[in-house]
C-alpha cells in the first residue's frame, strides 16, 4: 500500500467527472487499499480517487465513531457509486474537504440515500444511509462528478474560498509560473538537454 498525494483548490482535476470502474480487478483493489491509507493519514472520513487526481468512480469512507486509536476501524469501498433514492427531508452539517483543508461551512443535502454500487470484491451491493454517513456519501460522490462541496454554499463564501487558495497555489510554487532562465532557453533552442 501507499500514499497518494491529495490534490488542493484551484486544481483543475477536482473537476474532472470521472469514467466509470470497467472491472473490480486487482488494479482497483490495489487503488482502494491506498486510498484508505491516505484517507486515514490525513486523517479524513473520506476520500474519492478524484482528490488524487485517478480518474475511476471509486470511493472509500470510515465514518465509524472511534474514542482511541486502538478502537477498531471501519472502512467501506465503493465502485461506481450512484445514488438511486435520496429523501425529500433535508439535513444540515459541517462540512470539511481535505482538498479544502481548514475550511468548514454547514451544507444542507437530502437527509437519507440509497446507494448502488459495487463493493471490494466485485458484488453489486445497496446501502441505505443516513446521518453522516449520508453526508459523506454525497460528498464522495459529488466529487466524482467534480463538484465540490463549496459549489452548495453561498456564491460569495464560494468566491472568498476559491480567491483565498488560489493565492495561497501561486505563492508556493512561483518558480514553475517563471520564463525559463536564459541558460537553459538557449540550451534548449540549440536541442540541448535540460537537467
Ligand atoms: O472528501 C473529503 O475531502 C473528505 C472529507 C469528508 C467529509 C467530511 C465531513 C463531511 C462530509 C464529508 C473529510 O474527511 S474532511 C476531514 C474530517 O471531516 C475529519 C477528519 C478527522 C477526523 C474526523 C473528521
Ligand atoms: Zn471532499
Amino acid at each position: 500500500m501507499s500514499l497518494r498525494p491529495i490534490i488542493i483548490l484551484p486544481d483543475q482535476r477536482l473537476r474532472v467527472v470521472a469514467k466509470p470502474v470497467v472491472a473490480v480487478d486487482h488494479g482497483v483493489r490495489t487503488l482502494m487499499d491506498d486510498m484508505l491509507e491516505t484517507m486515514y493519514d490525513a486523517p479524513g472520513i473520506g476520500l474519492a480517487a478524484t482528490q488524487i487526481a485517478v480518474d475511476q468512480r471509486v470511493i472509500v469512507l470510515d465514518v465509524a465513531k472511534r474514542k482511541d486509536e486502538g478502537s477498531a476501524r471501519e472502512p467501506m469501498c465503493f465502485a461506481n457509486p450512484e445514488i438511486l433514492w435520496a429523501s425529500e427531508e433535508l439535513s444540515v452539517y459541517e462540512e470539511g474537504c481535505l482538498s479544502i483543508p481548514e475550511y468548514y461551512e454547514e451544507v444542507e443535502r437530502p437527509a437519507r440515500v440509497r446507494v448502488g454500487y459495487f463493493d471490494r470484491e466485485g458484488r453489486r451491493c445497496e446501502i441505505e444511509a443516513d446521518g453522516l454517513l449520508a453526508t459523506c456519501l454525497q460528498h464522495e460522490i459529488d466529487h466524482l462528478d467534480g463538484v465540490l462541496f463549496i459549489d452548495h454554499i453561498s456564491r460569495l463564501k464560494r468566491e472568498r474560498v476559491v480567491k483565498k487558495f488560489t493565492k495561497a497555489a501561486k505563492l508556493e510554487a512561483p518558480e514553475r509560473k517563471r520564463a525559463p532562465k536564459p541558460e537553459r532557453a538557449a540550451s534548449a533552442a540549440s536541442g540541448g538537454e535540460i537537467r
